[in-house]
């Protein structure tokens, strides 16, 4: 059986396939065994919460900069973050949900941990404290290659591992927060632990960053718990945009980090963990193929609203899901259409504004800067809508439920002292281009198998080589200074956000491609690559996660320019825990 048609074989009776049907094909039996209506899943032990009787659009959206939860390290300095359990009213319904979160030392921690607002060439130092506890808020899957595989320790006796890592970041190797640099509150730390106090130098231009855990073989886990937060870096330009009312300013701009959840009755967050996914692993089986919760959640708390003036407002948004993809839109209003303006990527701001003429297809990891003008839409009601399939993009469509992410209430009144930004033509003076002739030009395996328990398996490698695991031998080793030109080819059948760290880069472009596959290996031969087309327009920024849609092949181009060991991955975190990551090892 060719790899392909075991994925379809196993789309159909494992996990994965299950987690494709619809919630109505669940065999939905009314319980009173918790607070709220719960029903039998396949792939948990314990019956779920009815995703469909989490009330929605009941509680407002937190608001970072509200909540005093948005620090303010523009002018740079000494930061110490936290990382600890709390209890938190996810739901809106008084029920206490544990999760975990970051925090400034001596305040509360925080899922999503507070939003750090920093300053472009301000080096600020954050030290991180681990307190979290010695058990875990989701099952531990020990078949996979993790921070604690192969030194005899356990989460109970040396506390959970965990590693923050500056999404974006162009940080030193030592500061990276890479998988195998985690620390637990014991003081037991992995193979290329430096230091838990991190220099962030800000040396490039304003970003919409975030900070999340990145811990070898539990980083879903960690984030799914909920140990990510924004890092907003500032620079004069983009002051400037703000200053001369270009661009909207807080409490007009709102950063929205959208994730899905599954919970039990009682609150508590459910991670899947049936021993019928598969009775062969040892050991907590949670690895699934693809992680898909029914309960989205923004900011902390389910299917919120927020409550706006009838005047431009700037969103950050980031998909801080395991694996779904969104395609958002602001649904159009009786009175007209509310179009959202893109004017910014992950690493920059785009040449000029991009009004978006479909949905916004965000994917895990990735994250856009949008201008949403809710002018003369005084007391509509807007949904923040979604209809991306999942998997992404040849899966089933989502529900009703997953269909809509939160709403935006249009009324409150314009406050008069604050004028209605208006967007210039131009945000940059020139687009974003890596420019430099590549010195070479890498040609990239995203490809699948079956991994020792016959679950399906994404990896990386090179198209030459085949798949390579996490721990083979680095292949991607860039001279310093050097610009490479990455082409992906996508052998699976679902999108893989793929994400470089350190580097920004240019997506070039991206085409359909044949080969011949090696079935034992997965390396492609006699490749023919079809017509190249131009990332859309609200693409063509600083990028750090760029989609790699199946059948082609999608080429960016970065300069390598910080010397040592980092890491690439695909940013689905499920595939990252099972092995899509690779060394990335820069040369000085
Ligand atoms: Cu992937």
């Amino acid at each position: 059986m060719t790899t392909r048609r075991r994925f379809l074989a196993s789309l159909g009776t494992t996990a994965a396939g299950l987690l494709l049907m619809p919630p109505r094909q669940w065999i939905a039996v009314a319980s009173s065994a918790g607070r709220l209506r719960s029903l039998p899943h396949p792939l948990y032990r314990e019956p779920i919460a009815d995703p469909t009787a989490i009330p929605r659009f009941v509680q407002p959206l937190a608001v970072p900069g509200e909540l005093g939860t948005r620090i303010d390290a523009t002018a740079g300095g000494v930061l110490s973050m936290t990382m600890a359990e709390t209890v938190q009213d996810v739901l809106g319904l008084g029920i206490g949900t544990p999760v975990w979160g970051y925090g400034l030392a001596g305040r509360p921690v925080t899922w999503p941990g507070p939003t750090v607002v920093a300053g472009r060439d301000r080096p600020l130092q954050v030290r991180w404290v681990n307190r979290l506890p010695n058990r875990h808020l989701a099952p531990v899957d020990g078949t996979l290659h993790w921070a604690f595989s192969h030194n005899g320790h356990s989460i109970r006796t040396a506390g959970v591992p965990t590693v923050p890592h500056l999404h974006g970041g162009h940080v030193d190797a030592a500061y990276d927060g890479g998988p195998e640099q985690w620390f637990t509150a014991t003081g037991v730390t992995g193979s290329d632990f430096v230091t838990d106090t991190y220099v962030f130098d800000n040396d490039q231009e304003a970003a919409t960053l975030w900070y999340h855990d990145h811990t070898l073989g539990i980083t879903r886990l960690n984030v799914y718990a909920g140990l990510a937060g924004f890092y907003l870096l500032r620079d004069e330009r983009e002051m400037a945009l703000i200053e001369s009312g270009g661009l909207p300013a807080a409490p007009h701009e709102v950063e929205l980090v959208i994730q899905d959840r599954m919970f039990y009755p009682d609150g508590r967050l459910a991670y899947p963990d049936a021993p019928g996914l598969s009775p062969a692993w040892p050991g907590g089986p949670s690895q699934v193929m693809d992680f898909y919760g029914e309960v989205i959640v923004v900011n902390g708390r389910s299917w919120p609203y927020l409550r706006v003036e009838p005047r431009p407002y700037r969103f950050r948004l980031l998909n801080g899901s395991d694996s779904r993809v969104y395609a958002l839109s602001v649904t159009p209003s009786a009175s007209g259409t509310v179009p959202m303006v893109a004017i910014g990527t992950e690493g920059g701001l785009l040449q000029s504004p991009v009004p978006l003429l479909g949905p916004l297809v965000l994917s895990p990891g990735e994250r856009a800067d949008v201008v949403v003008d809710f002018t003369g839409q005084e007391g509509q009601t807007l949904p923040l809508t979604n209809r991306a399939p999942a998997p992404f993009p040849l899966g089933v469509p989502p529900t009703p439920w997953t269909a809509e992410v939160m709403q935006f209430r249009v009324d409150l009144p314009l406050t008069g002292d604050v004028p209605r930004a208006r967007l210039p033509g131009r945000l940059r003076e020139a687009a974003y281009r890596v420019a430099e002739p590549p010195a070479l030009t890498r040609s990239l395996l995203v490809g699948e198998r079956l991994d020792g328990y016959g679950r399906l398996q994404m990896l990386l490698g090179t198209t030459e080589l085949g798949h390579l695991e996490y721990a083979d031998p680095a292949t991607e080793t860039p001279g310093l200074g050097d610009v490479e030109v990455w082409e992906l080819y996508n052998d699976t059948l679902v999108a893989h956000p793929i994400h470089p760290h350190l580097v920004s880069f240019e997506v070039l472009d991206r085409a359909p491609y044949i080969a011949r596959r090696d079935l034992t290996t997965g390396a492609l031969h006699d490749i023919t690559v079809g017509p190249r087309r131009r990332p859309p327009d609200h693409e063509q920024g600083p990028k750090d996660t760029v989609l790699a849609y199946p059948g082609e092949v999608t080429r960016i181009r970065a300069r390598f320019d910080r010397p040592g060991r980092y890491a690439w991955h695909c940013h689905t975190l499920s595939h990252e825990d099972h092995e899509m990551m690779r060394p990335l090892i820069i040369s000085s």
